[in-house]
Formats: structure tokens, C-alpha cells, sequence
């Protein structure tokens, strides 16, 4: 039989959502380079870097002028509203302050600001486009793809496809899976997505408890004492996905009251996981996975991301599997253990290879 193929290529877009200090703009020009270096200078979609005003038109035109191949005038660098970054008045920079307490690297409250950008405005620039793909700054792709992304995307009719798949740390998923459920279900497939353990085995709970007390009331009774667990994450600083996803009525509904809950900001809960947990309680999506060499600062060449230690993490694996050669460098989905552990939670098909 002739089936026939769309050949054209998708409205699409590539983004970036950054700031300009110096470290960040060595990070975006590499990752550009190695953008268009691995595709973009043979398929030319636009390339759109949102950003909160800090740029110059100086800096602006000399990263433009540093494209390969004259390709500058495909970077388009895009402020967002003012708006888009007004953190709720009742989260002061005290608030990370408390959150040290059980994590002593906690992040600002800016970045905290960026994770609800992702989640609650980043449509809205996006409506003109069939498809987008994120990356951050310090995203890097790793090797030349001999196709174009968007189209595999289209051709599988996938709606969201990812790279890197990894475990949230529980302390920054307090109160999550409760909030989950109270929102979306209490369905096994929610639970299976989440990795469990004793509180102690992550953070003394005097912590844990002296952290909570600072929290408002509705938060703080969401946050199991007992038990923490971690979701299983799309690593979402690469993906590519459909806009009009994120107006489906059981993302943007749970989008909304997430963000109602401001644990986005007192418990940081990150755009991965938020992203990840709407996308697989929403029914009829269709997920792929891309295995080209992908990377946040090259860290998957240096084998950083064997994040099988952290505590919870670490006992659903092997002691074997994760001292053997098939470590889990670069991505947890190279990882054999890994792959067995999401299909034993029938979650195999988050994960799907597509390229
Ligand atoms: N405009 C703006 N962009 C931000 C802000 N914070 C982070 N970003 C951008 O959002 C993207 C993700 O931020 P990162 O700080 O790299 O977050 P991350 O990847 O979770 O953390 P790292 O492990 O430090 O890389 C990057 O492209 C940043 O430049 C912010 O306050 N304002
Ligand atoms: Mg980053």
C-alpha cells in the first residue's frame, strides 16, 4: 500500500529561556553552535531566546555575528512580560533561606521564578508553532543527527518526546505526590512514577520537621513526615513537544492549581517533575524518546549523571548493576537497571526510542 508521508516541514521552533551574565552567555553559545552544528544549519527553524530584558543590543548582535554560517538572523532574542516573573508577595528570599535548612544548596527564588515561567507562560509565545523544542543554555547536543527532529516527531505522532530520563531528589518533591493525587487521582500509574523512602534516610527529621514549621498551613499538611519519594523525570531541559499540549484541560487545570499552591515556590517543586506528572496522568498522549548524545554541560561524557545515589534512588537498583560496566553514564535510560525499573512500573512507554 502507498501511505503517503508530509514531507513539509513543521512550523516549529527551537527555545531558550536565559540571562545574560557572563557564565550563561559562554553556556548559550556553545549550546547554539553545537545546535546548529548538529542540525539547525541544515534545517533552519528559528530560533527563539526569551529573556527578561538584561540583554543589550550590543551583546545581542555579537552573538548573532558568532553564528555559524551567517546564520544569525535565524536568533531571535525575545523579552518576556514583566509580569511573567512576579514572584507571589508572600515568597521573600527568607523563604530559601528556611528551605536551607534541609537543602543547603537550595536555589534562589529567581530560579524558582524561571520553574513557573516553564509551566505557566511559555505557551503563550509559543501558539504560532506546530511543535517547539526547549533548551537551556547549557544544553548541549553532542553529535550531528542525520534527520531532521521535528519531522520524526510529526511522522510518530508523538506529543512530547524527551532524551534523558532521571529521579527527582526528594527534598525538592515534599508534598508533591499528595498534591498529585489530590489533584489528578489516586491512580497506580501516578503512584508507580514515584520512588519511596524513610524520611531518614535522606535528612535527619528534626530537619525536616524545624523546615516545616516555617511553611503556611495547607502546604505543610501535605508533606508525609514519614515517607518521602522522588518522581521519575523527563530531564525537560531538552523536549519537544506540541504548545497546544499545555492547554489540555487535565495539564492546564493542574498547572493552575499547582501553581495556586505556591509549592512551586515555599518546596520547590521543579518543572520536570510537574511537567512529568501531568503529562502521564493525561490520557491518549503519545511519548518518544531520542538516544542521540545529549548533555548538560558535557556531564554525560564525564559520566555525572549516575544520580543512582541518591539515597531513595539508590535501592531500587542492584548494588551489582550499579557497580558493574554498564554504569549508568549519561542517561539513566542507558542504564539497563533503569529501563527494567520503569517497565516493571509500566512505564515503559514514557521512554519509547523513536530515534
Ligand atoms: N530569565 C531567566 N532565566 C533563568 C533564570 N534562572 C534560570 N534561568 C534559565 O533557565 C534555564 C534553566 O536554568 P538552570 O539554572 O540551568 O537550571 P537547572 O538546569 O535546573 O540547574 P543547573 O543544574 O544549575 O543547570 C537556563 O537556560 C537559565 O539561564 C532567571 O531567573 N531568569
Ligand atoms: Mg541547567
Amino acid at each position: 500500500m502507498h501511505t503517503h508521508k508530509d514531507c513539509r516541514q513543521p512550523v516549529a521552533a527551537i527555545i531558550y529561556l536565559t540571562q545574560d551574565t557572563p557564565a550563561r552567555r559562554v553556556y548559550l553559545q556553545t549550546s547554539l553552535y553545537l545546535l546548529f552544528w548538529s542540525f539547525n544549519k541544515r534545517f533552519r527553524y528559528p530560533v527563539l531566546v526569551f529573556h527578561e530584558g538584561d540583554f543589550t543590543e550590543d551583546t545581542i548582535a555579537a552573538i548573532k555575528e558568532g553564528m555559524p554560517g551567517g546564520l544569525g538572523a535565524l536568533v531571535q532574542f525575545r523579552q518576556v512580560e514583566k509580569t511573567d516573573f512576579c514572584a507571589p508577595v508572600s515568597a521573600t528570599a527568607d523563604l530559601v533561606e528556611k528551605n536551607r535548612i534541609i537543602v543547603p544548596d537550595a536555589r534562589s527564588l529567581s530560579y524558582r521564578s524561571m520553574c513557573r515561567w516553564w509551566i505557566l507562560h511559555a505557551a503563550r509565545y509559543l501558539a504560532p508553532y506546530e511543535f517547539y523544542m526547549r533548551l537551556d543554555d547549557d544544553s548541549f547536543i553532542e553529535e550531528v543527527l542525520d534527520y531532521d527532529p521535528f519531522q520524526v516527531v510529526r511522522a510518530e505522532g508523538v506529543d512530547y518526546a524527551s532524551n534523558l530520563v532521571h529521579v527527582e531528589h526528594p527534598l525538592n518533591a515534599l508534598g508533591l505526590l499528595e498534591t498529585s493525587r489530590e489533584l489528578l487521582g489516586d491512580t497506580d500509574r501516578l503512584q508507580s512514577l514515584f520512588l519511596c523512602g524513610d524520611v531518614a534516610q535522606t535528612v535527619a527529621p528534626s530537619r525536616l520537621r524545624a523546615f516545616l514549621d516555617h511553611l503556611p498551613g495547607e502546604l505543610r499538611e501535605r508533606v508525609n513526615t514519614t515517607t518521602l519519594s522522588g518522581p521519575v523525570i523527563y530531564y525537560n531541559n531538552f523536549h519537544i513537544a506540541r504548545p497546544e499540549l499545555w492547554s489540555h484541560p487535565t495539564i492546564a487545570n493542574y498547572f493552575e492549581a499547582i501553581d495556586q499552591s505556591n509549592g512551586i515556590y515555599y518546596l520547590r517543586w521543579g518543572d520536570a517533575a510537574l511537567q512529568t506528572i501531568a503529562l502521564t496522568a493525561t490520557e491518549g498522549l503519545m511519548f518518544g524518546r531520542f538516544s542521540f548524545r545529549y548533555s548538560k554541560r558535557y556531564e554525560r561524557e564525564q559520566g555525572l549523571y549516575a544520580n543512582t545515589n541518591h539515597p531513595i534512588a539508590r535501592q531500587y537498583f542492584d548494588a551489582e548493576a550499579l557497580l558493574s560496566g554498564n554504569k549508568p553514564t549519561g542517561s539513566m535510560t542507558d542504564f539497563a537497571a533503569f529501563n527494567d525499573l520503569l517497565a516493571a512500573r509500566g512505564l515503559s512507554e514514557i521512554a519509547r526510542i523513536i530515534a
